[in-house]
């Protein structure tokens, strides 16, 4: 067994961001980038010799190269053994599922997310803890500034492992065992929901669904639950074949990009119910008949359901949302009498609050949802969540949302996004908003009353740790907020992300456009902010 010392030299931008270390793929491919890193992760750790790490990644370019370094340098490091996904597969909620099942040390996520791939594209790696989730922020600085001093690598010189053979080989003491990327995880799924009715309403012939898995991870999950196993006819599942570069396209499943998908539920005698996932299958978009739910109602609507859903029948614990995540569900908690909290953007702040019992059901504007079941988020387990209620309701899904506006009220909702702003131009309009916060209470801007303003910090109930400067919040006092953060997924210059919310009661007014709703909000930010004067861009790049 030859273990190479591999002498480097510390590179200055690894710190993790929202979620992992995300850049080009060509800076993933320079010399030392990627092994810098990952040694980095294993040098923050501590008592993983002779444990099980876990493996994998959304299949996209660089994926397979980055999983062989990745298994020598764990060799090297003295892991017992590696799960690996075949083919270096496996979904970011299978990848968590798979950690908590063999109760490894952790696990190491290849994947940009949603971010376009190929050898032009997006690479990123994570690191994911016991519990089966997103390393906290402790654990990701600890990897940043170990990135900072780090002086030499460990990795062993050995032949690549063949990912495409399920089964098991030894890379010099540690084994690496080969898995099946999807059977773990649709177990886990078909233990959750009510798999017979969901099947019936599958191969009823009165409903029809189409899945879009844009070319990305979640192809042959989708396939395997939804057409195999729950008779969904061959063709429901679109975009189905994973693509080193996602077929070219975008793999965010929102109106922008999942566009086909949304033709598709727009069109004359379009399917019932449309859903897409993301590149590595934590994201969703759920949409009905020329209908849209927000990723802020869908959490809503599945947290005031969770009772007819076998595997969250015997009630909720509590439910958290990211702080920019619209106030929808914190009714719905209001109104079953459970605690609702709200945390930082990124799922790792979910953590926390699920091994603590505390929240069972997780969700985020940004387009994700999930469950105590793993700890990640996780697309296809969102889209059998509303299969099982559109089972047992038997009403569209425009039928459900606007029943739960009539009980709930409505919280209008829309995120504007603007991409690629100069770095330097992007932090000065953040430094300026918060040199405003102090004179905006009681601020009045036409009918609105600024209630207070703040810069959100968050401390954890569980650890009691702090997270400062979180994102910029203007508090109205009929409830209506505006929210400003700086996007930590980026691999391009900075996004600003806008945040707008609106509360209406009335069922009167729930049939509005939400642009239109939220019109005076939009105008009030660029009035506070002075976004276009400070970004240079005249509108967002992106609405969702
Ligand atoms: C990641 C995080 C999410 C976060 C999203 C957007 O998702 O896990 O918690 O909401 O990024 O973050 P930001 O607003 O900082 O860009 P994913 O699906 O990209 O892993």
């Amino acid at each position: 067994m030859n273990i190479k010392i591999v002498s480097t030299q510390p590179f200055a931008d690894q710190k993790p961001g929202t979620s992992g270390l995300r850049k080009r793929v060509t800076v993933f491919q320079e010399l030392h980038y990627l092994e810098n890193f990952v040694q980095s992760i294993f040098d923050s750790l501590e008592g993983y010799q002779g444990q099980t790490l876990v493996v994998g990644g959304d299949g996209r370019y660089y994926n397979r190269q980055a999983i062989q370094t990745i298994l020598k340098m764990a060799a090297a490091n003295e892991f017992g053994r590696v799960l690996v996904g075949q083919g270096g597969v496996l979904s970011t909620p299978a990848a968590s599922c798979i950690i908590r099942k063999n109760q490894a040390f952790g696990g190491i996520i290849l994947s940009a997310s949603h971010n376009p791939g190929g050898p032009e594209g997006d690479f990123g790696i994570k690191y994911n803890i016991s519990n089966g989730g997103p390393a906290p922020e402790k654990v990701t600085e600890a990897i940043y500034a170990r990135s900072k001093t780090i002086t030499a690598y460990r990795i062993l010189e050995a032949a690549d492992v063949n990912l495409d053979q399920l089964g098991t080989s030894q890379v010099g003491s540690m084994t690496v065992q080969v898995i099946d990327s999807v059977t773990d995880y649709a177990q886990l799924m078909e233990s959750l929901f009510d798999f017979d009715r969901i099947h019936h309403l599958l191969t009823s012939g009165s409903f029809r669904m189409c899945m879009d898995s844009l070319h990305a991870v979640t192809g042959p999950y989708a396939h395997a639950i939804f057409e195999q196993r729950l008779g969904a006819p061959a063709g429901t599942v679109i975009n189905g074949i994973p693509l080193e570069d996602f077929g070219g396209g975008h793999p965010d499943p929102n109106l922008v990009y999942a566009h086909e998908l949304v033709d598709i539920l727009y069109g004359e005698q379009g399917p019932d119910f449309g859903a897409a996932s993301d590149g590595d299958g934590d994201r969703n978009m759920i949409l009905g008949r020329k209908f849209f739910v927000t990723p802020s109602d869908s959490l809503a609507i599945i947290a005031a359901n969770a009772n007819i859903v076998p595997g969250y029948s015997s009630g909720l614990a509590g439910v958290a949302r990211s702080m920019p995540t619209s106030q929808a569900v914190d009714r719905v908690a209001a109104h079953i009498g459970i605690d609702c909290y709200e945390t930082p953007t990124g799922w790792k702040f979910f953590g926390n609050l699920l091994d603590a019992n505390k929240a069972t059901l997780c969700g985020e504007e940004s387009f994700g949802t999930g469950s105590n079941h793993i700890r990640e988020k996780d697309g296809l387990w969102a889209v059998l969540f509303w299969l099982n209620i559109l089972a047992v309701r038997q009403q569209s899904v425009e039928q459900i949302v606007q029943e739960h506006w009539k009980t709930y009220g409505r919280n209008y909702y829309s995120r504007h996004d603007y991409e690629e702003v100069d770095t330097e131009r992007a932090n000065n309009l953040i430094t300026n908003l918060r040199s405003l916060i102090p004179t905006l209470k009681g601020k009045q801007f036409g009918r609105y009353q600024v209630e207070y303003s703040d810069d959100f910090s968050y401390t954890d109930p569980v650890d009691g740790s702090v997270s400062q400067k979180q994102g910029v919040r203007i508090l109205f006092t009929d409830g209506s907020r505006i929210v400003f953060r700086l996007s930590g997924t980026g691999t391009q210059g900075a996004t600003l992300r806008l945040y707008l919310e609106s509360y209406e009661p009335d069922p009167a007014n729930h049939a509005l456009d939400p642009q239109q709703a939220l019109a005076t909000l939009i105008t009030l930010s660029d009035e506070i902010a002075q976004i276009h004067h400070f970004t240079g861009l005249e509108k967002p790049t992106v609405i969702t």
